[in-house]
């Protein structure tokens, strides 16, 4: 490949935006028009998922094509070390691309966590601000005034403009929407303001068949806080009524930080549209896990149910994926690095996990193709939603969940220590993931064939079980 052929990798990144609240996957509360431009012009996956449900996690295992396991970051309070050989950035870097990154960053900042290998960072500092943020422009702090999605998309695109036009890019825009405690920004706070949103059909889930772990997490519409609600119910409803009412107030404020998301992206493509850069440009839209919109009772993410364990990833390369394609294969975030890697004809070095999924975002996955995947999360009982740590296995069709119930000395993660338990969902017949058929006698083929493959991959991986 001559240099020049390279293609540019600009790759878009929000916190905590579901596929279920875009509408290239089908969304039933809002619309994501200038998202849904790059799947129509390129692929939407399906099946992507994150190896573990949480931000600084999976921020990291994306960077490394690692498991946390093996790059150190497991949990939110683990930090990145800059000084890993094989950050992507490093390696796209040293092969003559200009390297950039504008917006959350959530690996830790200031000696070795500071962002490595990038020509160019700015940074919001832990989880930022929505409003008049603080970012670190190479490590020196100023105050941003205006909101956060669009002081971002200015940064993204002031970058684009004075970058070198004969060198290839790799070029990261990491949104903060829509993350806690979705703070709107002005030009969208009318947005739903004279409609219901629909709510989601497990919204009443009772957890019966369930894990503790899934009846004790504080996540949902009633730990939502006054701070979150901006405000507080009205006195004298029904436990029903409440919740409709919390349901609405989060949900609303939710897809109007999505909104804010939505037309950054329609401006970034423009940008790329008028300066002739849409064709020889490799650009995804994805999420860094994905999150409970009112699904189970719940927000937040960290559980292996799908709505978390989910993330959107469309792409759009219009030199080699077919327009308004959809995959159904698998890929995690672990792969994202090796796929880039490989669109600038790079080899992953060998200690990268994931694989290259550049054949099957065109549609030609290869046979050997990997038909699961491997999840682990591993802040036990942490402070702020008591999630249980667990482990498991999804295929095609079935999900197998082992909550081990210890802290292990995980950073966040708690001493005291829960009973062991274990969760079946068959996918086909129960996507919404309501009825756990672990000791249904049906399921003891598959619960044996789960366990096998749950061994195979953790042992794989280089993990070390506790079942
Ligand atoms: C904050 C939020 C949590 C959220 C974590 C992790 N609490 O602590 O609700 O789960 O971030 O989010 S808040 O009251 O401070 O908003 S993550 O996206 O960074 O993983
Ligand atoms: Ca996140």
């Amino acid at each position: 490949m001559k240099a020049s052929d390279r293609p540019n990798i600009l790759f878009i990144m929000s916190d905590d935006h579901a596929a279920h609240a875009i509408s290239a996957y089908g969304s039933r509360i809002n619309r994501t028009p200038q998202i849904d431009r790059i799947a129509e012009g390129g692929v939407r996956l399906n099946h992507c998922y994150c190896t573990n449900s949480i931000c600084t996690p999976s921020r990291a295992s994306i960077l490394t094509g690692q498991h946390g396991h093996v790059n150190g970051v497991r949990t939110l309070g683990d930090r990145i070390d800059g000084r890993n050989p094989i950050l992507m950035q490093k390696l796209f870097q040293k092969a003559g691309y200009q390297t950039a990154i504008v917006g959350k960053w959530h690996l830790g900042h200031g000696g070795n966590a500071d962002p490595t290998g990038f020509d160019y960072w700015n940074i919001l500092p832990g989880q930022g601000l929505y409003h008049n943020p603080v970012l670190y422009e190479m490590g020196e702090e100023k105050t941003y005034p205006g909101y956060v999605s669009e002081i971002i998309t200015d940064l993204t695109l002031d970058w684009l403009e004075r970058r070198e036009a004969d060198r290839p890019f790799l070029l990261f825009c990491h949104h903060k929407a829509p993350h806690r405690p979705w703070q709107p920004g002005e030009n969208y706070a009318g947005l739903y303001a004279d409609h219901d949103i629909p709510m989601p059909e497990t919204l009443w889930d009772d957890y019966a068949t369930r894990s503790e772990a899934a009846r004790e997490a504080k996540m949902r519409m009633e730990d939502l806080t006054e701070t979150d609600l901006k405000g507080l119910p009205p006195e004298g409803l029904s436990f029903e009524e409440e919740r409709r009412w919390r349901y609405q107030r989060y949900i609303k404020d939710y897809l109007r930080c999505c909104a804010s998301i939505d037309d950054s992206v329609g401006r970034i493509l423009d940008y790329l549209d008028a300066h002739g850069l849409a064709d020889n440009t490799l650009v995804v839209y994805t999420s860094d896990q994905g999150f409970f919109l009112g699904d189970h009772g719940w927000f937040d993410k960290r559980f292996m149910y799908e709505q978390s364990l989910r993330m959107p990833f469309v792409a759009r390369y219009p030199n080699e994926i077919p327009a308004g394609s959809v995959c159904e294969d698998i890929l995690t975030n672990n792969d994202f690095a090796p796929t880039f890697l490989d669109y600038a004809g790079l080899p992953a070095p060998p200690e990268m996990q994931g694989v290259s999924g550049r054949a099957v975002l065109r549609g030609e996955a290869p046979a050997d193709w990997q038909q699961s995947l491997y999840y682990r999360y591993w802040m036990h009982k942490d402070i702020d939603h008591n999630a249980y740590s667990h482990y498991g296995v999804r295929t095609r069709n079935y999900k197998l969940i082992y909550y081990y119930g210890k802290g292990l000395g995980c950073t966040g993660s708690s001493d005291e220590e829960t009973d062991p338990e274990w969760e079946l969902f068959d996918l086909e017949k129960d996507p919404l993931e309501l009825k756990n058929v672990y000791s249904d006698p049906a399921y003891a083929e598959v619960v044996k064939e789960l366990t096998a493959e749950l061994d195979n991959l953790q042992r794989e991986a280089g993990d070390v079980p506790e079942h």
